[in-house]
């Protein structure tokens, strides 16, 4: 009769084998999480946020125009955001028609009642959307995918840099 192997050298190989290879493991998911800001980055961001237009809220299209968030293109080259959205805390929702942000620039969406540019789009709302105090903008893709979010907690000011 054959001894079986169960206490031979096969069985520590293997399981010296299986050390090493979880220590590539270990090592290789030190790699890539000290890389992850790199893959975090994006092509566009919510720049700013002007929540509290200036003067008392009267709800004039005035008003409520000098209330808008900022997108900005940070490539060399154009973005399409079409069909992205930009969405508040209380669940508001904005989706922008076809529109492309230039390498570099800016598109400003307004609160309030326009007619879109190519760099304004309007919200034609007749309320207020960003609370004085505390919100948080969220920008989505087409996808419905998390681009950006940008959150703040403040009435010492009107605005906040994001
Ligand atoms: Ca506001």
């Amino acid at each position: 009769m054959r001894q079986s192997g169960r206490n031979g050298s096969t069985g520590d190989t293997t399981k010296r084998l299986g050390i090493v290879a979880a220590s590539v493991a270990v090592a290789l998911a030190t790699v890539f999480s000290v890389s992850s800001p790199a893959q975090a980055a994006t092509a566009v961001k919510i720049s700013g946020i002007y929540y509290n237009s200036p003067g008392n809220d009267t709800r004039s299209n005035t008003s409520l125009n000098a209330e808008y968030v900022n997108l900005q293109n940070l490539t060399r080259s154009t973005q399409v955001i079409t069909n992205w959205t930009i969405r508040d805390v209380a669940g508001h929702v904005y989706k922008f028609p076809t529109t492309s942000i230039p390498a570099g620039r800016t598109i400003t969406l307004r609160t309030g009642k326009g007619a879109n540019s190519t760099t304004t789009r309007y919200w034609q709302q007749t309320n207020y959307i960003w609370n004085n105090d505390r919100d948080t903008a969220y920008l989505r893709n087409a996808a419905g995918a998390s681009v950006y979010t940008c959150a703040y907690n403040s009435t010492a000011a009107s605005y906040k840099s994001c």
